[in-house]
């Protein structure tokens, strides 16, 4: 016999791909995980019958020469059905989109591709071969394809995912009910504790990290906390969010962790509170701790392992054109033509930096025909300026608000660089 498995705790993913996968397979049987993963469960309930898979029970002395992996390369994470097949030495074959992580299945075929989602690849595959869907399988696939992309906002998405997309719309997929399954809270319960888990975010500065912590203690633990946590970060514009779920009856606290950055690394912060994860998406668990001095021993430990954040200083020009307040607009017009720039800061005779030129101003004086008046009557006076230290969220709310292209840096009146819009998305874009 030949079975198709996913990873332990199957995701949206790993339905998509099974469900892919035996076009590919079709004497093979799917095989589901004991758990299933709790944005998967809806979805799976609803087509249980047209899934059919069989439990890993099942297993239990059946002859399978035959295994076929999806969305995993790990041995540990295929085990709960290895457990049940002593004897296997059949042949392995693999379709994986985690080429990080190492293959440790011996003697595997592993069809490795880097697309967003693994549902892609099996997509791409019966693409190429010109295979039908039937609607229904298509619409696990593409919900798979939006639950592992982000809905198509992760860093990791490709052409590819879209490509495979297209493909699934065109075999009859439903966006209507792949909305439905993607709805991260369905349950009440989850909504009620969505909000009061915002209710009681805090706000702190760290480093120039702008963190969101939440401790909540509750009797029970409840499913779908990562969602909920996952929800409160997408509505909040922090760093890093990291709820603390104290458990009374447990005894223990969960801490959940997200991040938007690649500096601040949820995974190797949570890790000396023995948690593991991802850079951005990590948890941990506190055996026999609870309470808020467990919090407050958290932050501590926080404050700590938080690398400095990048700043005003880091991201800005040092070398700046600045032009001096006693020339004549015309001169300084003549400056700015030549540097190519639509505005410089003005320095006064002291060397302090006391406004802001730009072509507007100048355009203003041209009309008055006052072009000989010197700079100082002209410019803007109003600088916007930051600290050196000003984080990257400060320097976002200065673009935003003041809508200007370029924010000084000073420090004691001294101009020290100047931060462009387009250093600032350059950052955006290698962070
Ligand atoms: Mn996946």
């Amino acid at each position: 016999m030949k079975i198709l498995v996913g990873h332990s705790n199957m995701d949206l993913d790993c339905m998509g791909s099974m469900v892919l996968g035996r076009y590919l397979y079709p004497d093979g049987v799917c095989v589901k995980s004991r758990l299933i993963h709790p944005v998967a469960k809806s979805l799976y309930n609803l087509y249980k019958k047209h899934l059919n898979f069989i439990s890993s029970k099942e297993l239990q002395g059946s002859s399978v020469d035959e295994i076929i992996v999806f969305d995993t390369r790990t041995r540990g994470r295929i085990r709960e059905y290895l457990d049940f097949l002593p004897d296997f030495h059949g042949k392995i074959t693999v379709y994986d989109h985690h080429s990080n992580d190492s293959c440790d299945l011996e003697n595997a075929d592993v069809y490795s591709r880097d697309y967003g989602a693994n549902t892609t690849t099996l997509a791409l595959i019966l693409k190429e071969q010109k295979v039908q869907l039937e609607p229904v399988d298509a619409t696990i696939a593409l919900t798979g394809i939006f639950a592992d992309t982000g809905n198509f906002t992760h860093e990791n998405v490709c052409q590819e995912d879209f490509e495979a997309s297209t493909w699934l719309m065109e075999q009859g997929a439903s966006m209507k009910l792949v909305g439905q399954f993607l709805k991260p809270l369905k349950q009440e319960y989850q909504i009620t504790l969505f909000h009061q888990v915002l209710n009681r975010l805090v706000y702190k500065r760290i480093h120039g990290h702008t963190i969101i912590l939440s401790y909540f203690e509750m009797k029970d633990q409840v499913g779908g906390l990562a969602q909920i946590v996952e929800k409160v970060f997408d509505v909040e514009n922090a760093d890093a969010l990291f709820v603390l779920f104290g458990l009374q009856k447990a005894n223990k606290t969960l801490i959940i962790g997200r991040s938007q950055k690649e500096t601040v690394d949820v995974s190797s912060i949570l890790a000396p509170w023995g948690g593991g994860g991802h850079t951005r998406a990590a948890s941990a668990q506190l055996k026999g701790k609870i309470g808020q001095a467990v919090y407050e021993s958290f932050i501590h430990g926080l404050t700590k392992s938080l690398v400095p954040a990048v700043s005003a200083e880091d991201l800005m020009t040092p070398e700046v054109d600045v032009i001096q307040d006693s020339w004549s607009v015309l001169d300084a017009s003549i400056f700015l033509e030549k540097i190519g720039h639509t505005g410089a800061p003005v320095l006064n005779d002291k060397g302090d930096l006391c406004g802001f030129m730009t072509l507007r101003d100048i355009s203003k004086a041209r009309k008055s025909e006052q072009m000989k008046a010197p700079v100082r009557s002209y410019m803007t006076r109003k600088v916007h300026s930051c600290k050196r230290d000003a984080s990257i969220k400060e320097l976002e709310s200065f673009f935003l608000q003041f809508n200007v292209g370029h924010i000084p840096v000073a420090h004691e009146g001294r101009l020290l660089g100047i931060v462009t819009r387009t250093d600032y998305l350059n950052y955006l874009e290698r962070r």
